[in-house]
């Protein structure tokens, strides 16, 4: 008789949650997934994507065998081979590059998996130790990081289930029912106990819709919003005095870079009503300084992918401060909590296996102009093999046609190990099948709460798939290089990952935490309000509202409005391309991953784009019409989805849709550009104009 097995596992995904999950295993199958219900941040609730895991894991798509390709580059086809083969073939191709110039070899990853095992241990040693380019991990969060950097001293903030007792919540740039589930039912609670949510985004997301307040904003100009806040509480002494004078640095360059953002000029720069400005600021510091009441800001991704993106999360980022917000466990900021784990990546990438190299870095945001030597990489040397594990980049990338162009590149030698045969796969010369969070270990650093998470293999190896690790590991024994790290087993590498003499992880031993499937880092837990008495992770340890840093750098030490490359209101492109576009994550998709999933891409629909009645009037177009976007970048068809929560002048393509699955072979990153943003060196996805036609 079979019995039934609960093992512990942990969401692989590159969401905020990081959700425990236990999976029921019978006669080596797994046959339900669930939410862990003990686990404090998450109890016991998965998202409509994560509940279909099990159709994704046994999917009949998956790839089981090591590909090689036949057709031409991009056809996507390919022949089976064996493991021998294809590790023997990579082992010569690199070891020629290698011996010639390893910069040549790049590797591409990012968040497919979030597991820090998968993610950047044994591969970071292996490019290490063979010296290949470094890969700049830019492509979703580093403006952001840098901003929170520079004004906190780390990615540091409120706890998420502190939310359920704030009294007003600013939704900024997040449609946390999308994307962040878990700290919306936190907000729904808050709500319950008569809190005020506020939602500042281009268009009506499903969060927008479920706020007491919507402010669409005009996309990239959030810092303006920002400076015409602080402006407000200036003027009107909503401040708090004491908190300023001894937890922050700066005030007075401050409140005089406030001076000329009034309320009615950043409503002509934000496109929003003054008077609404003035009611958000007005409310925002009456109920933190005169009523002494629980305010908070969720802020997310959103507002930092346009140029001033960073100066955006800075300016936001210090008006907990002004108001004193910090003082209370519900009131403050919150971006990211990466900065309260303590990952030991000297431990995990063994920088010491470069023996005194320095390799070039080669930004993942332009690998699009990497691939072409175009712009930035003009006189760099020339990509001659990429290695992609844990990304998609065909799709994900900006400026798709120039990746897809230095993807083509016949004499590119190139290696994707994947799940599934995704747009990049098309483009491999080698497509080898990787396993997925259900078979195999891995520990999960989140960025939404404070649990290590760890994961257990629930199931064996489906196919010939190997974990990204153990092909690393067998790659390198291929290529004589035998240095023992390379050899590390996924349980000791899961060890390494926490630096345990830092007191947040002390007392951490992978082998006890994957026993429960999680570990609360030893920061104060409940009604603790982190920076009630200051004491952020800043060298002056002080919220820097001028940044000690970049003024030390020769630079303007303050946060301001750094205007959008594109998407402005009095943007000089507004001529040929009347209309912003924003591409966020679509609620059933995370990033590229789950648009092959049936069920969820029948929810999903088609590729679609939100416009405003009157922008659809304009240009004849009807709801549920063909229509084709497009700029001087490219083109891509999709279907008009007309609504007036789109915001006038804005349109909406939910991302990030498979190429393959798409009408014409093309998704939003078609259209989006490579430049960067202010700081951070991030890509610029909602900083984008183009027009809009019927097909
Ligand atoms: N379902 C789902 N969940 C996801 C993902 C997914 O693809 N699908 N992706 C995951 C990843 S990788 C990340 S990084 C996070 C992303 O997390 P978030 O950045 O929170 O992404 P969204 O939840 O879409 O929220 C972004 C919101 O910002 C809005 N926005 C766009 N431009 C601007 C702007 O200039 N200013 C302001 N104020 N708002 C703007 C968008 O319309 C959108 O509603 O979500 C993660 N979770
Ligand atoms: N237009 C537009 N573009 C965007 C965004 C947007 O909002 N709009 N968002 C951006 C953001 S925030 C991000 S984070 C990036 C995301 O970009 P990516 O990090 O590339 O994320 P995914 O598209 O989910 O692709 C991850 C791939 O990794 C694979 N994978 C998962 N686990 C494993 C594993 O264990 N081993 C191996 N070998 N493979 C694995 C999955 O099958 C999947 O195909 O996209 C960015 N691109
Ligand atoms: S994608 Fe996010 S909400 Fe869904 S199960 Fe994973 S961590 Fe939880
Ligand atoms: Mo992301």
């Amino acid at each position: 008789m079979s019995t039934d097995r609960i093992v512990h596992a942990a969401c692989p995904h590159d969401c905020p949650d990081s959700c425990a999950i236990e999976v029921t295993v019978r006669d080596g199958v797994a046959i339900k997934i669930a939410g862990a219900a003990a686990h404090p941040p998450t109890g016991g609730v998965l998202c409509a994507k994560v509940n279909k895991y099990a159709e994704r894991v046994y999917h009949p798509d998956r790839v089981l065998y090591p590909m090689r390709r036949v057709g031409k580059k991009g056809e996507g086809r390919f022949e089976r081979a064996t493991w021998d083969e294809a590790l023997t073939d990579i082992a010569a191709r690199l070891s020629d590059i290698a011996a010639r110039d390893p910069n040549r070899i790049v590797p591409y990853s990012y968040a497919g998996t979030m597991g820090l095992v998968q993610g950047e241990s044994i591969a970071a040693r292996f490019f290490n130790r063979i010296g290949a380019s470094r890969l700049d991990r830019t492509i979703c969060a580093s403006a952001g990081a840098e901003a929170l950097r520079l004004t906190f001293g780390a990615g540091v903030g409120m706890d998420m289930e502190q939310f359920a007792n704030a009294k007003l919540i600013l939704l900024w740039g997040t449609n946390a029912i999308a994307s962040n589930l878990h700290l919306w039912t936190r907000v729904q609670q808050a709500k319950r106990d008569g809190a005020t949510l506020v939602a500042i985004d281009p268009y009506a997301s499903d969060t927008a819709q479920k706020c007491h307040r919507h402010l669409a904003i005009q996309p990239g100009t959030d810092a303006a919003l920002a400076l015409a806040m602080i402006h407000v509480l200036v003027r009107d002494d909503l401040l708090d005095h004491d908190y300023i004078a001894q937890h922050t640095i700066g005030f007075d360059g401050l409140a005089e870079r406030a001076q000329k953002y009034t309320p009615a000029y950043a409503a002509e720069i934000t496109g929003l009503d003054a008077a609404d400005i003035e009611w958000l600021a007005t409310l925002y510091g009456e109920m933190a300084v005169r009523q002494q009441q629980p305010v908070a800001i969720r802020a997310n991704y959103g507002m930092q992918r346009a140029r001033g993106g960073a100066n955006a999360v800075r300016a936001v980022a210090c008006l907990p401060a002004l108001v004193g917000a910090w003082r209370r466990p519900a009131g403050g900021f919150l971006l990211s909590t990466s900065g309260w784990f303590p990952v030991d990546r000297v431990a995990l990438e063994r920088p010491e296996l470069l023996a005194g190299r320095t390799p070039r870095t080669v930004n993942m945001s332009v690998i699009g102009d990497a691939m072409l030597n175009l712009n930035d990489y003009a006189d760099a040397p020339p990509v001659e093999a990429v290695i992609v594990y844990n990304s998609n980049p065909v799709a994900v990338a900006p400026e798709s046609a120039k990746v897809a162009q230095g993807f083509a590149r016949e004499d590119v030698f190139t290696v994707v190990l994947e799940h599934f045969q995704t747009d990049t796969a098309d483009y491999a010369d080698w497509l080898l099948p990787a396993t997925t969070q259900l078979e195999h270990v891995d520990v999960v650093k989140p960025y939404g709460h404070a649990y290590i998470m760890s994961n257990e293999a629930a199931i064996a190896p489906m196919g010939e798939c190997k974990p990204n690790t153990q092909f690393f590991r067998e790659l390198a024994v291929r290529m004589g290089l035998d240095d023992a790290c390379l050899q590390d087993s996924d349980e000791v590498l899961a060890q390494q990952a926490f630096n345990t003499r830092h007191p947040h992880a002390q007392g951490y031993v992978f082998e006890d935490v994957r026993k429960q499937g999680w570990m609360r880092l030893n920061i104060p837990a409940g009604d603790v309000a982190p920076f009630a008495n200051g004491g952020f992770p800043t060298a002056s340890g002080r919220c820097e509202f001028a940044s000690t840093e970049l003024a030390a750098r020769g630079q303007d030490p303050l946060p301001d409005y750094v205007p959008p490359y594109e998407s402005g209101l009095d943007s000089p492109l507004a001529a040929r391309f009347p209309l912003s576009m924003i591409s966020p994550p679509a609620r059933n998709f995370l990033n590229s991953t789950f648009v092959n999933v049936t069920s969820l891409r029948n929810i999903e629909g088609v590729p679609a784009l939100w416009l405003h009645p009157e922008d659809a009037g304009l240009r004849g177009i009807e709801d549920g019409s063909q229509v084709r976007v497009f700029n001087d970048r490219g083109s891509q068809q999709l279907q008009a989805r007309v609504t007036a929560r789109a915001r006038r002048g804005v349109v909406v393509a939910p991302s990030i849709w498979w190429k393959k699955l798409s009408p014409d072979g093309r998704n939003a990153n078609e259209l989006t550009s490579q430049a960067l943003t202010d700081l951070g060196r991030a890509p610029t996805f909602y900083d984008t104009r183009v027009e809009v036609e019927a097909a």
